[in-house]
């Protein structure tokens, strides 16, 4: 009952996801880039001085990195390309982080994939 409160799921149900809302516009976040493809916000919970979320528009089944098909291999490409090009506007000159979490011991909370971008101070490794 919590998770459904907070629309996060400990597993992939194939159900919308509080994303599909953000790219609708039906509920707002404070977006930093935006092209055809993907989208780029403030992560609500930030983890970091910067810390945004970039997910695909469409998620077109990639619920999880680990459900990647032959298909997505170029939107793929293009989040990797747009994530670094989402770091140097944010400033992130002496490194930065990029993170997927997949699955439950991932820690994933959305069931659409995204890319978390975070800098802005040192990264610890190993990670938690
Ligand atoms: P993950 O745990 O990898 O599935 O990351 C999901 C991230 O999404 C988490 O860091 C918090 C963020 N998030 C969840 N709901 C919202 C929201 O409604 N708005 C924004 N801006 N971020 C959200």
């Amino acid at each position: 009952e919590a998770a459904a409160a907070t629309n996060v799921a400990l597993k992939d149900t194939g159900a919308p996801t509080i994303f599909d809302k953000i790219v609708k516009k039906e509920i707002p976040c404070t977006s930093v880039y935006e092209d055809d493809k993907c989208l780029a916000f403030k992560d609500i919970s930030p983890q970091a001085p910067v810390h945004i979320v970039l997910i695909p528009k469409e998620r077109d089944g990639l619920t999880q990195l680990s459900k990647a098909e032959e298909r997505h291999k170029d939107i793929l490409g293009h989040l990797l390309y747009v994530a670094q090009l989402v770091a140097k506007q944010q400033g992130l000159d002496e490194g930065f982080r990029i993170v997927i979490n997949d699955g439950a011991q991932g820690c994933q909370s959305v069931y659409h994939l995204h890319i978390h971008i975070i800098g802005g101070r040192m990264m610890k490794w190993p990670p938690g």
